[in-house]
């Protein structure tokens, strides 16, 4: 069966041609970037944007229905630049000629907000395919909760291309496996399959059989040959047709760099290298020797084209408004879920705690996370095999699966790396609110994720308990020192470490109503002493500001105290033996003090006062800036311990003791 007319087909390889000439030339222009992808997937390119598989609109780049396409292979960039221009996208091709320039809108990898119709930020080899699968999670879970009998308003399709290094890091295999147990036939993985990497053949790295691969992972693949435009088209309508419980995989068989004689087929095409052969492949192709060619049949096809998505995407319009209009009460949940509205009083609706409660702040946050998924029933949570230790189940949410798509509760598995590429998939849909839950300790298993969270401005939340070396018997592999500093530093990132359960009220409706940028919420795993001498407002008030007085002296001030989480009642303990003169700063956020204006951070960290003391129970390093020439860190420069927690924070000097000891050699 062909999916294409002869003369479709001569008019997709001539654009085909073009969009490798735009790679080409915008290559060859800044001396950078990839061509060995957007050459070997041209055909496919012309096939995805051109012969009716993918369901978008240029005009409506973000309307709900749409199919999403992530490039996984950011650095074939130029793949993406050419095919949403010659598609009609508001990307001009002068952005085009701009390729890895200063604030053009074609950065060296595609970014999330930089370029219309970039549905990721991609780059680091395997997020795609974790965004991807994070997408389809959004994408099942929508048409779960939003469809009706008579109105279906989604049944979109997730679509992501990558290459072997893409498939080769663990964040993909992970993402893999959870695609397909959880069935996910919305989700259609492209492989460019060229055989080549970056510095070698792939055969010198690889040798799985990637049919048998998938297969075994509970999705069906095909292998066609990737420059058979009708082949292609024949393998993407087939896998889009069945909804039969199987992620889809069309491994596709291409030439590196196809176009460009003296590097096809070799490593050598991976890169910029065949830039230099730009002139000849030009001629060979068959394109003038004006650069930057688009001509007007191509022109006129896509815009035509255009024309025929854009009504497509009307009657979908019109489908939209009638299940507004009869389902009014889920219309609203999901306008509010695309605004990410809040209720303005979240924090209100979150209960007070008895003033007595000495709870571990994870405790706190299993009852806050349940207030406040009453309130914003577009907020979602997961965990990676531990909800019973990060306690942020949902608990009338139900469990996201093959059987309830509309379930709450992500069962991530043990796949910390794919829970945080997931989670930026579902935060880029931008159509629930999703939360990720594990051991501080394994927040590095999904660093690189939370950092293109925060580079993306991706409104996630990470729930990290068990969050120093308080967790005690587990020992030092599981006693996080170093990652509370090591995710501070990670810029647009929010860490708040709360020290009670008024201030985890608070950490998490911060969290909620952060919009632009992920925040880590830190949490204890043992239990600790609620400031009581404060009231739970003033508490939750301070959190919001990032650092607040828990303890104001009631003479000269002599020395201040800064601490964290459960660290925060020693600072007391000691302030009470030390006397009048000494202040105590609670500081469960820095990023957020920051924010605030000076006259505020002064008045709660004076310049006057240079005695001053960090306590936290993790390494030193980030707190420089507040304790300044003469400040002394009360701290854990060092690894943890095997023992119970309280024995080891003892034997670290996380103890009044410890403290009242330091402020003896400042006052
Ligand atoms: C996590 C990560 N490691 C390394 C790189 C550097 N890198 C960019 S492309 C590439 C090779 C990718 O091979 P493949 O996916 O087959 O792409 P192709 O050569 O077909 O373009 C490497 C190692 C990267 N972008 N991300």
């Amino acid at each position: 069966m062909s999916t294409v007319t002869d003369d479709t087909l001569s008019l997709l390889q001539q654009a085909a041609t073009e969009a490798r000439g735009l790679a080409i030339d915008a290559i060859d222009a800044c001396s950078s970037g990839h061509l060995g992808l957007p050459l070997g997937c041209a055909e496919m390119g012309a096939a995805l944007f051109g012969n009716q598989l993918l369901n978008y609109d240029p005009a409506a780049p973000r309307w709900l229905n749409r199919d999403r396409f992530i490039l996984s292979g950011g650095h074939g960039s130029m793949f993406i630049y050419s095919w949403l221009h010659l598609a009609g996208y508001e990307l001009s091709l002068e952005q085009i000629k701009q390729f890895r320039q200063l604030g053009s809108e074609t950065p060296g990898h595609p970014e999330f907000g930089d370029t219309v119709g970039v549905e990721a930020t991609t780059g680091p080899l395997g997020q795609g395919i974790g965004n991807a699968v994070g997408f389809a999670v959004s994408g099942k879970r929508a048409a779960a909760r939003y469809n009706t009998t008579e109105h279906s308003i989604f049944n979109q399709h997730v679509v992501a291309l990558h290459g072997d290094g893409c498939l080769q890091e663990g964040v993909a295999k992970e993402a893999i496996a959870f695609a397909g147990h959880n069935k996910l036939d919305n989700l259609i993985l492209i492989y460019d399959s060229n055989d080549v990497t970056l510095d070698a053949m792939a055969d010198q790295t690889q040798s799985e059989q990637a049919e048998l691969y998938f297969q075994s992972q509970g999705w069906d693949a095909v292998t066609i040959d990737g420059h058979d435009v009708a082949a292609f088209s024949q393998a993407f309508i087939a896998a889009k047709a069945q909804d039969n419980g199987r992620p889809k995989v069309i491994i596709a068989k291409t030439t590196i760099a196809k176009g460009i004689p003296e590097v096809e087929g070799s490593a050598a095409g991976h890169g910029e290298g065949g830039a230099k052969f730009a002139e000849a492949a030009r001629l060979g192709l068959g394109l003038p020797a004006a650069r930057f060619h688009v001509s007007s049949a191509v022109r006129d096809y896509f815009s035509e084209y255009a024309a025929k998505m854009g009504q497509a995407r009307q009657e979908w319009e019109t489908l939209f408004a009638a299940w507004k209009l009869a389902n009014p009460a889920l219309a609203q949940e999901l306008a509010a879920g695309l605004e990410d509205g809040l209720a303005e009083d979240l924090l209100q609706q979150i209960p007070e705690f008895p003033a007595d409660t000495n709870t571990a702040t994870r405790a706190s946050g299993g009852v806050v996370i349940n207030a406040v998924a009453k309130a914003v029933p577009h907020f979602i949570t997961g965990s990676a095999d531990l909800f019973g230790s990060t306690k942020n189940y949902i608990k009338e949410g139900g469990d996201f699966s093959a059987e309830n798509y509309a379930g709450r509760n992500v069962w991530f598995g043990i796949r910390e790396h794919a829970m945080g590429a997931i989670c930026n998939g579902i935060a880029y849909d931008g159509i629930f609110r999703v939360s990720g839950a594990t051991f501080m300790v394994f927040a590095d298993y999904l660093r690189p994720a939370i950092r293109l969270a925060s580079l993306a401005k991706l409104p996630v939340n990470y729930i990290f308990t068990h969050d120093s070396v308080g967790v005690g018997e587990d020992g030092p592999t599981h006693q996080p020192v170093e990652t509370l500093s090591g995710l501070r530093v990670i810029p647009n990132l929010d860490v708040i470490r709360p020290a009670d359960a008024e201030e985890t009220a608070a950490a998490f409706a911060a969290a909620l109503g952060r919009k632009d940028g992920p925040t880590a919420l830190i949490l204890t795993r043992q239990g600790v002493r609620a400031n009581s001498a404060l009231s739970a407002s003033e508490r939750r008030e301070g959190t919001l500001k990032g650092a607040y007085i828990a303890r104001r002296e009631s003479s000269e001030l002599q020395l201040i105290i800064m601490a964290t989480g459960s660290e925060l009642p020693h600072a007391l303990d000691a302030a009470e033996s030390l006397g009048a003169g000494v202040r105590v700063v609670s500081m469960p956020c820095f990023e957020r003090f920051e924010r605030q204006p000076a006259d505020y951070k002064a008045s709660i960290l004076p310049a006057s006062c240079e005695a001053r003391i960090a306590v936290e129970a993790g390494v030193s390093s980030t707190w420089g800036q507040y304790l300044g020439f003469k400040g002394k860190a009360v701290c854990i420069d060092r690894f943890g311990l095997s023992a119970p927690g309280a024995t080891v924070m003892q034997q670290l000097g996380m103890c009044p003791e410890k403290i009242v000891e330091v402020a003896g050699e400042l006052i």
